[in-house]
């Protein structure tokens, strides 16, 4: 094993996002979401997408969700206990202008974010906050219709802008849109990353019906998150150049299935696609060269993206972002053998891999994934990376001891640790790691709670009962001797 060691500083912590956890969905003048309108699931079960509006007696589990809202001292306690220098969460924008485009904002919902960063602060924990986590005020959606709308732009970065200048001082860490490469993912992509509203009862799924889509719908939202998120950043440095701000990818390392040539290039081709299409126009503020190929393959009007393209390239080059963030939870193989297996997959599935395991959820684990995919990142981009997501969804049970014992957990993400100090001695400059759901909170793709991340539990299920209170699990002690000597002992008996 390589004798490697964390950078002084490392930010080691734990990430969720707004709509899956805070609840108070219409608390003190909030608005409605997008994630406001999709009811439960299950792994089987698709959630069901209500665009109109809510229904009665429907369960949405963002309504309540963890109730952060009401529990943050408690649960950032709890955080400031493991020893966190980081918490990731996201700013819901329907909280701060609840129809999106309101002439004043809600002082109620700039007062809640500024008592969650105080209350951080108190435990020496630096917030690292998301401007748009899946989340966009519904109302936003059916005036304007979503963010292909140029009106969207202004929109968004007055709401940046007022974070920037409410929270100088608080927050130094932002990234702008969340897994923003999953806006390429039909439907899904669509509907939770550009806020473009599917027909009534549209089941939410991975390779679902798609047939409402109009990809140049959700090619020139993308470009218009690209250009708002430029934007971002020169207003952030301009306030306060203290401030870094990140880019946020669903990072996804794919392999060839075989050494036949002809899947070596399709596994290249998934990786930039997934990975690098977004990745390069926020690092290196251009379009990738092959971007062109990909709008005609993919039916998208070229000369509409061309002059997008033109009419942005300044503001894209002067907004390049301060760090690369991105998820990590699994790998994919990709194959041109239509024989191989298929594999359960989140955003991108493709076969399964007879080297690895995978999650209750069909999610293959494959630690050493996470280094292929740091080195890959940084020999591309050369700047900070940060991983703001990474776990293992699973279901954990109270033991008879009446502990909840999750050393599955443990070892997923001893793995990866083990495998990130092996890209740190590498010469990767990694900033820092903040694990996924490091308090329980409801799934995104499935909208389970009984598909677990947390080092703490809440007693919650799928249908919503349960009294809300936290526990710790085994993995809260393990994390803490984690963030304790930074990274140097992650040993468990
Ligand atoms: C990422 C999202 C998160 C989170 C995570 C785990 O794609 O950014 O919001 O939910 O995946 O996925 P799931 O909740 O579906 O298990």
């Amino acid at each position: 094993m390589a004798d490697y060691k964390f950078p002084e500083g490392f930010l080691w912590g734990g990430a969720t996002a707004a709509n899956q956890f805070e609840g108070g969905y219409d608390a003190d003048g909030k608005g409605l979401s997008v994630p406001d309108i999709i009811m439960g699931g299950t792994v089987d079960t698709p959630r069901v997408v209500t665009p109109k509006g809510v229904r009665p007696n429907t369960y949405y589990p963002s309504h309540e969700a963890i109730d952060f809202y009401h529990h943050y001292k408690e649960d950032i306690a709890l955080f400031g206990e493991m020893g966190f220098k980081c918490f990731r969460l996201s700013i819901q924008m329907s909280r701060i202008f609840p129809n999106g485009d309101d002439a004043t904002p809600c002082q109620a919902g700039i007062d809640f974010y500024r008592s969650v960063f105080e209350e951080c602060h108190k435990y020496g924990i630096e917030p690292l906050v998301t401007l748009s986590h899946y989340e966009f005020p519904l109302a936003l959606s059916h005036k304007y219709g979503g963010w292909d709308n140029d009106a969207i732009i202004d929109i968004w970065v007055r709401y940046a802008d007022l974070c920037f200048r409410e929270y100088k001082g608080l927050v130094k860490y932002w990234l702008t849109f969340n897994e923003i490469n999953c806006g390429m993912t039909p439907g899904f992509g669509d509907i939770y990353g550009l806020g473009i509203l599917p027909p009534d009862d549209w089941a939410l799924s991975f390779g679902g019906d798609s047939d409402w889509v109009d990809v140049n719908r959700t090619f020139k939202g993308l470009h218009n998150q690209f250009v708002a998120s430029a934007k971002a950043v020169q207003i952030a440095h301009a306030i306060d150049p203290e401030n870094m701000v990140g880019c946020m990818i669903a990072g996804n390392a794919t392999y060839p299935f075989t050494c036949d040539p002809a899947d070596v290039i399709k596994a290249q081709k998934a990786t930039r696609e997934n990975n690098f299409y977004c990745g390069d126009v926020h690092v290196r503020g251009e379009y990738p060269a092959w971007a062109k190929a990909l709008w005609i393959e993919r039916g998208v009007d070229v000369e509409m993206m061309e002059d997008l393209a033109d009419r942005d390239e300044e503001t894209l080059l002067d907004g390049v972002v301060d760090f690369y963030s991105f998820s990590y939870y699994m790998s994919g193989a990709t194959t041109t053998h239509a024989d191989a297996a298929a594999a359960a997959g989140n955003v991108f599935s493709g076969v399964k891999n007879p080297y690895l395991e995978a999650s209750d959820w069909g999610w293959q684990i494959d630690p050493q994934g996470l280094r292929w995919y740091l080195e890959e990142v940084y020999d591309r981009y050369q700047i900070p990376l940060m991983i703001v997501e990474n776990g293992l969804g699973a279901v954990d049970e109270k033991a008879e001891d009446g502990i909840f014992h999750d050393p599955y957990r443990i070892d997923y993400m001893k793995k990866h640790i083990e495998e990130m100090g092996h890209a740190i001695y590498d010469g990767v400059d990694l900033m820092g790691y903040t694990m996924w759901g490091c308090i329980d909170l409801v799934s995104a793709s499935t909208g389970e709670m009984k598909k677990r991340y947390g080092f703490i539990y809440v007693d919650k299920d799928n249908d919503g009962n349960g009294d809300l209170h936290r526990e710790k699990k085994e993995s809260f002690d393990w994390y803490k001797k984690v963030c304790e000597t930074n990274g140097a002992d992650i040993s468990w008996e």
